[in-house]
């Protein structure tokens, strides 16, 4: 039996702990996980604070980087899960491969990042969370857990690292060796001891494909993101108009981006198809739309009936729609003659009767902007 060198809470409140709390190994917990629930990677780490994630999230936000994401305004919280479970030992990390190949998409259809061809991956992973907080409780009775997808403010990725899950990349996505970046995260903070793994050594070494490939320059240093310029954010997050800088180099981009994944020569080699039955056989955006399709969605009912259960509800039908008015503004511009006719008549429908104001407003400026190409706009 191996013990534990501190105990966080304990430590916290009584300084000079003399009496180590014996660690439980992880290895009944992994192969659960691993065989019963589908789980591709799992790692352990301990519950301590991390202050150098805070202090690099600290940074992050007092530069303003993250924009309108006024939910990440909490670093000590994000960072110390004690806070979000008194007297959490551990946390146990899960990993889903994603990936999935990707079909050309014709400049008439709205490209969706592949995190979202299907089910809400938040309602999947949390499934998987739920079942493995079961198991834990059967086995060690009297302990508390807390379930983390994106839905307690906990920096999953720092964690995930410190669990040994993979490394940070230069583009800010955590890399596991088995199948690169496309992996999502989801944990559970607990009050079980249990083994931590060791953190995994990994490098981009030279490599900078990543900086170089984002069309709008969101990687602005090794490791760090002017998230107020990545394309995922400006489609799914913000709630403003797509701001003319990037509106061309979003091109048809209408739900999230994969760009710097797909560069990455992490990927090129250890990316490997989704196996998770519950990512495998939901479609629900799939990884393109036509943008006439999008445009004709008039109500929040039919955007429901269309999208209930996909991360596409995020950006709700103003949000989806904004990006598809871009989208088109920019195949109309590229090739007018082919595009024009299937997409100006439902442009100018928005402009003239869509519920939303400024879903309006946006189609009026791009109309005036395809009459007038020379002219700038809050779309183009
Ligand atoms: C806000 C957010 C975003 C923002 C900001 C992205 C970002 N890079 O953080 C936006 C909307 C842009 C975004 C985009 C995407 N996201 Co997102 N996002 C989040 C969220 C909710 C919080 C992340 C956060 O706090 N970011 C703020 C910054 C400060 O954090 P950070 O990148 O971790 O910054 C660290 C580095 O600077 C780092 N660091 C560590 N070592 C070093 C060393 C050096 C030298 C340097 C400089 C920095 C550094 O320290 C900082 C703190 O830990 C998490 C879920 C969660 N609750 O954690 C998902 C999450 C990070 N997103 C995820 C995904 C899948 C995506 C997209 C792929 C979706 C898409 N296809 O569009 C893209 C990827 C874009 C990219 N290149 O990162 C996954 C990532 C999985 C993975 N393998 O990494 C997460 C974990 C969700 C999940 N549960 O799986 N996302
Ligand atoms: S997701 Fe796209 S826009 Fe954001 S950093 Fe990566 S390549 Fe750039
Ligand atoms: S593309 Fe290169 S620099 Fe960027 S994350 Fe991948 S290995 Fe690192």
């Amino acid at each position: 039996m191996r013990f534990a060198l501190f105990a966080p809470h304990i430590k916290s409140l009584h300084p000079p702990l003399t009496t180590p709390i014996p660690l439980i190994p992880s290895q009944a917990i992994r192969d659960h996980a691993r065989r019963e629930l589908g789980v591709d990677l799992i790692g352990v780490c301990s519950a301590e604070k991390n202050l150098q994630a805070e202090k690099y999230l600290e940074e992050f936000l007092a530069a303003g980087l993250h924009g309108e994401m006024k939910y990440l305004e909490n670093p000590a919280m994000r960072t110390d899960p004690q806070q979000l479970l008194p007297g959490a030992q551990s946390v146990i990390v899960i990993a889903i491969n994603y990936y999935r190949e990707k079909p050309e998409t014709p400049p008439d259809h709205g490209r969706i990042a592949r995190y979202a061809w299907g089910r809400d991956y938040h309602k999947v992973l949390r499934k998987i969370l739920k079942q493995l907080q079961k198991f834990l409780e059967s086995r060690w009775p009297d302990h508390q857990h807390r379930i983390c997808v994106d839905s307690a403010p906990l920096l999953e990725k720092a964690f995930a690292e410190q669990a040994g899950i993979g490394f940070y990349g230069k583009n800010t996505t955590l890399i596991s060796q088995e199948f690169g970046s496309y992996i999502l995260l989801g944990e559970i903070i607990t009050t079980l001891p249990i083994t931590p793994d060791p953190k995994r050594t990994g490098t981009c070494g030279s490599c900078a494909r990543c900086i170089t490939a984002c069309p709008t320059q969101a990687l602005t240093a090794p490791g760090r993101m002017d998230a107020r310029r990545c394309i995922s954010y400006l489609t799914l997050e913000s709630r403003s108009a797509i701001p003319e800088e990037f509106s061309e180099s979003t091109v048809n981009l209408i739900a999230g981006c994969d760009i710097c994944q797909e560069v990455c020569p992490y990927n090129k080699s250890f990316a490997k198809p989704l196996t998770h039955p519950d990512l495998a056989t939901t479609e629900i955006a799939g990884d393109s739309i036509a943008l006439t399709e999008i445009l004709s969605l008039r109500s929040d009912e039919d955007y429901l009936a269309r999208f209930a259960g996909s991360p596409l509800m995020r950006p709700k039908r103003r949000g989806l729609i904004r990006n598809a008015l871009n989208a088109a503004g920019n195949a109309i511009h590229t090739d007018s003659d082919k595009y024009g006719p299937m997409l100006i008549p439902l442009i100018t429908q928005i402009a003239h009767e869509d519920s939303n104001p400024s879903l309006r407003v946006i189609a009026a400026d791009l109309l005036s902007s395809i009459k007038n190409p020379s002219a700038s706009s809050p779309t183009r």
